[in-house]
């Protein structure tokens, strides 16, 4: 049975594709020497190398780590189904492992609503996060894994075909440019062939650090940008923008790159913690407040990004103004601080 409540919205089944890392979280609550001894910070998100892997081991076996679902729009998916009460109307593509924890990803995504499609790797494990908690930060390490594996096969599978051309609106993050720049280039072209809404997220500092090419070769096609402080730093720091460039004028930047439809100019929502959310278009700014929880009330801050995303796109795909949807995009991001990892509780209250 699904767990998704009915209200009082009627979307089409299938509007919304993604694409994204399907990843267990291993989570636990860690001292600040832990993230040192690996070399990691807090509020990053980083790539697992070979160092890190005694990490996982560590955490189930001396901090009584829990599994839960994660993988970034795998997330922000689950909880705009929250929201949208209605199953099936997210569709997500990603490849997991023939093993225990791809049976929990897939069972979490059907309880969900979400219309999962994965590739299955026959010979690597389903990729797994681990996510170090210090107090109101969290640290993210992932180990790819099978979600490494994706090819864009999976996405010329005659129904996948279909399920990309059916939808009306696409989302994929910058943690899949470590993946599969092609198969992002090909919803991208897909979208912009039909006019149909491209939206995107920077992910990580590290994806500007490090894949700012395939980043570049994608951003023409961006219709709404999102990102975080650190995020849209990194980012025009790997441009070479001025340093002292604060996050305003970062966002005029990052709408004034280039776009092939010059005819929907792209937007750009900067979330900063606590602060204000930022709506950027063309040369205005405006301001989003977020309600400040007390530190009693932060369960941890894992998935509060994809959580602001996913609260946007219940509303997006919807036809909701960019008011409505990032108010929502709020909700659902202080909601998920107030629960463990991305996970959600009761029914949603957003009005
Ligand atoms: C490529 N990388 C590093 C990643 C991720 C990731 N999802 C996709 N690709 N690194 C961390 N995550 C997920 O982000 C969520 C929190 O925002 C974690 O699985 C976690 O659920």
């Amino acid at each position: 049975m699904c767990d998704t409540k009915s209200n009082s919205s009627n979307v089409r089944e299938g509007i919304l594709v993604g694409c994204g890392n399907p990843l267990l979280d291993i989570s636990a609550t860690v001292p600040m020497h832990f993230l040192e001894r690996y070399g990691m910070k807090e509020d990053d998100a980083i790539l697992a190398e070979e160092r890190h892997m005694p990490i996982y081991r560590e955490l189930a076996e001396d901090y009584q780590a829990e599994y839960l679902a994660g993988g970034s729009v795998q997330n922000s998916l689950r909880i705009a189904q929250w929201i949208i009460g209605q199953p099936n109307v997210a569709v997500f593509f990603g490849c997991v492992g023939k093993d225990k924890f791809a049976d929990i990803l897939r069972e979490k995504a059907r309880a969900a609503g979400v219309d999962a499609h994965y590739q299955v790797s026959e010979d690597t494990p389903t990729g797994t996060c681990a996510v170090l908690i210090t107090g109101t930060h969290r640290s993210l390490c992932a180990n790819l894994a099978a979600a490494n594996k994706f090819t864009i096969d999976h996405l010329e599978e005659p129904e996948n075909r279909h399920r990309i051309e059916n939808a009306l609106y696409y989302y994929i993050s910058g943690f899949f440019l470590t993946v599969n720049p092609p198969s992002i280039m090909r919803v991208a072209a897909t979208a912009h062939a039909k006019q149909r809404p491209f939206l995107m997220n920077l992910s990580a500092p590290f994806i500007s650090q490090y894949f700012m090419t395939p980043l570049l070769d994608v951003m023409p096609y961006v219709d709404i940008i999102f990102g975080n402080e650190a995020e849209a730093h990194a980012f025009a720091t790997a441009q070479g923008w001025p340093a002292d460039n604060d996050l305003r004028e970062i966002g005029k930047r990052l709408v004034a790159l280039n776009k092939l439809n010059t005819g929907r100019p792209r937007i750009a929502i900067l979330t900063q913690g606590c602060d204000p959310v930022l709506l950027i278009q063309h040369d205005s700014v405006q301001e989003f407040p977020v309600t400040r929880l007390t530190v009693d009330e932060i369960v941890d801050t894992n998935g509060a990004g994809d959580a602001f995303v996913g609260g946007f796109l219940s509303q997006f795909v919807q036809g909701k103004s960019l008011d409505v949807c990032i108010r929502c995009g709020n909700y659902a991001a202080g909601h998920i601080i107030k629960n463990p990892g991305c996970t959600y509780s009761g029914s949603p209250e957003f009005v």
